[in-house]
């Protein structure tokens, strides 16, 4: 553990998971530790709830002026990491997503001429989706090559960043992590399933990415065979057509839309499967949570999901879009509840040693240290 403390800026989406819950617990373990943290982002994240001591929130707004077609966020989001950097003493700023927070940054230390070190952590759509649009291609790969270092949350994106961009420079792994959950609490069984039937749960932000239509298949054929309930947890574009068809076959009544919560360790604590069947995920935080809670998951076999998932220990792995066999696997785990129990235990003891925050947040603080060493 690195023993003087810091003054680091950390810029993120206010986003409910993924890359804003990731760069929150980063804030608060590194608040924890003694050192000082400034959050700029658009609005408050989710995660950061309440006062928590050595933790400054900045929001970013980027001012509308009739000119401008649309207010250039990047350029306010720069300006005040320059600002906040400048009037702090900030002595790094650590972007999570390559755009804009680490072409923001960068463009902050060149204000300073030079007297702030950025960290970019790439958290996966950066590079796999946003990263290869060509309207976006170039500020990325310069995010990457002049950030003074950078962070992938798996080695399939490192992986990935190389064969993208051909950037030569070093990806320092660095995967996400989950704390053991607070008291779970069984409290919302009753209203996700009655009588005690299983529940299978999805959580995401409902992006095509993450194949809600292939949840709602997988549920489909699960319960003709077996009674159960779907929890469907989260927000975005793909609800209504998930919704609508739940619906139209008939199986409404036996699927909870909850919407976005942050009480998500409350619908995992009665959980009994889960279920990320995503066409890509660098890392797949949601089932590393769900792990957490011992839960075994049901995810496809695509970028860094096999990293955090062992297939036929923690759960299954499954071709993407093989709604058939990841139906079997549910209803081999529905149908066998010592195998569930016991897959759940292993999900849980990997989430909590294997990506454990300390160590995690030991790496992140060398990485700083090491920025900082150099001139
Ligand atoms: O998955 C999303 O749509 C959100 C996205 C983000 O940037 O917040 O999540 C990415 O970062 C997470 C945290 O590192 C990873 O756990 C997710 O796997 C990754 N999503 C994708 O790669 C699709």
């Amino acid at each position: 553990q690195y023993n003087d403390e810091m003054r680091i800026g950390i810029s993120c989406y206010s986003t409910f998971g993924g890359s804003g819950v990731v760069a929150t617990e980063v804030g608060k373990a590194l608040a924890a530790r003694g050192h000082e943290v400034h959050l700029l982002s658009p609005s408050v994240p989710p995660r950061l709830l309440g006062f928590e001591d050595r933790i400054i929130f900045h929001e970013v707004t980027a001012s509308p002026y009739p000119l401008f077609e649309a207010a250039p966020f990047s350029i306010a989001l720069a300006s005040k990491m320059a600002d906040v950097a400048e009037h702090h003493g900030l002595e790094i700023m650590h972007a999570h997503y390559a755009i804009p927070h680490a072409s923001a940054a960068l463009l902050a230390r060149m204000a300073l001429q030079g007297r702030l070190k950025v960290v970019t952590t790439l958290h996966g759509t950066d590079i796999t989706v946003v990263g290869s649009d060509p309207s976006y291609l170039s500020m990325v790969k310069l995010a990457i090559r002049e950030s003074d270092a950078v962070t992938s949350v798996s080695q399939y994106l490192k992986d990935e960043t190389w064969r993208t961009f051909r950037v030569d420079r070093p990806i320092d792994v660095i995967p996400n992590f989950v704390t053991a959950p607070a008291n779970p609490s069984p409290r919302c069984r009753e209203w996700l399933a009655p009588c005690d039937m299983p529940i299978l749960t999805h959580i995401s932000n409902f992006r095509p990415v993450k194949r809600v239509m292939d949840v709602m298949r997988t549920f489909e054929r699960v319960r003709q065979e077996h009674p159960c309930r779907l929890a469907m947890v989260g927000d975005g574009p793909d609800r209504v057509e998930a919704e609508t068809y739940a619906r139209e076959k008939g199986f409404a009544d036996e699927v909870r839309f909850t919407g976005k919560t942050l009480d998500i360790e409350k619908v995992l604590a009665c959980t009994d499967v889960f279920l990320l069947p995503s066409a890509t995920e660098s890392f797949g935080l949601a089932a590393l949570e769900a792990m957490a809670h011992g839960v075994p998951v049901i995810a496809t076999r695509v970028g860094g999901l096999p990293e955090v998932v062992r297939h036929g220990v923690d759960g299954y792995l499954e071709a993407l879009g093989d709604t058939e066999a990841m139906a079997d696997d549910a209803l081999t785990l529905l149908r066998d509840p010592v195998l569930r129990k016991q897959m759940g235990a292993s999900a849980r003891t990997r989430a909590l040693e294997t990506f454990e925050e300390k160590p995690i947040i030991d790496q992140y603080e060398a990485v700083y240290e090491r920025c900082l060493a150099v001139p």
